[in-house]
């Protein structure tokens, strides 16, 4: 009678020991197996004829005890020591699936003769929105930066032609689609329906001229819908103040044109003639795939 050799079994695994050839009966009878573990909340021990089923329940280690029982009712036992091994780490999760949202974007114009009553134009209105979703690659414009063409365009006449192509430029790679929108008189409401962002173009540039001006407009730069931790934002409002794009020197709304050459850094205009402190308008990105 040979004794049964320790076993390692991980948790959730089983294993099987065959107590046949550890027990000897010298009359030649059948012999009936029983067994039992010292620590079932460690591991298990089940009898199927002479096979005994070792299952890994939490890690530690336990004694399983087989009985061997003849006809006669002649008993004998031997232990054997289970360990139990943690299960091995489950793989890592896989990545999230490229994500995309949707989001309606309201851009609600508040420049008005009670807002900016200093000078306040006739005919004021918004330039056609003009922007891209896009990533972290390009820079459409930003503060203290020198304006492009196409921004130069949209601030001083409202066009949208060259700042589009100054993004299409960037696609695919930088950018993922040109958006754009109807403008507004002011005050009022101009509605873009649907932007559709994705997880690797979560930012957006929007940008309209305020008109009549020199090259004053309003806008965001690579916005982010996404929050800190990488959700898609529900919902974001960006309240948005004057911008002076350095590339006409006019200082009245009406100014005749006065092309800035060499053109000045872009700059903000909150609280500078003619505006007063007051935003100019707001944005509100709402998203609409939930
Ligand atoms: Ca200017
Ligand atoms: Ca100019």
């Amino acid at each position: 009678m040979s004794a049964i050799e320790a076993v390692t079994v991980e948790v959730g695994g089983t294993l099987v020991v065959d107590a046949s050839g550890h027990f000897v009966d010298p009359d030649g009878d059948a012999l009936e197996y029983a067994a039992s573990s010292s620590g079932p909340g460690v591991a298990s021990a089940s009898v199927a004829g002479a096979e005994v089923t070792v299952a890994g329940v939490s890690p530690g280690t336990a004694e399983v005890t087989v009985t061997a029982r003849d006809p006669g009712g002649l008993a004998a036992s031997q232990s054997f020591t289970v360990t139990v091994t943690p299960p091995p780490p489950p793989p890592p999760p896989p990545p999230p699936p490229l994500g995309t949202a949707t989001y309606r974007v309201v851009f609600e114009a508040t420049w008005s003769a009670s807002t900016h009553p200093n000078g306040f134009p006739p005919g004021p209105h918004f330039s056609q929105l003009i922007g891209a979703v896009h990533n972290s690659g390009p820079q459409f414009w930003a503060l203290g930066a020198t304006a492009s063409s196409g921004i130069e365009a949209m601030a001083e006449t409202g066009a949208t032609g060259t700042l589009a192509a100054e993004v299409n430029a960037q696609v695919p790679g930088g950018a993922l689609a040109v958006i754009s929108g109807s403008g507004t008189g002011s005050p009022g409401t101009a509605t873009i329906q649907q932007i559709t962002v994705q997880t690797d173009y979560p930012l957006v540039t929007l940008v309209t001229m305020i008109a009549p001006s020199p090259d004053w407009f309003a806008g965001v730069s690579g916005l982010s819908l996404v929050d800190g931790d990488g959700e898609w934002i529900d919902e974001l409002a960006v309240d948005l103040y004057p911008l002076d794009a350095g590339s006409d020197s006019g200082s009245n709304y009406a100014s005749p044109n006065q092309d800035t050459s060499p053109k000045e850094a872009i700059s903000g205009l909150q609280g500078v003639a003619p505006f007063s402190s007051a935003p100019v308008g707001s944005f509100t990105f709402t998203r609409t795939d939930t």
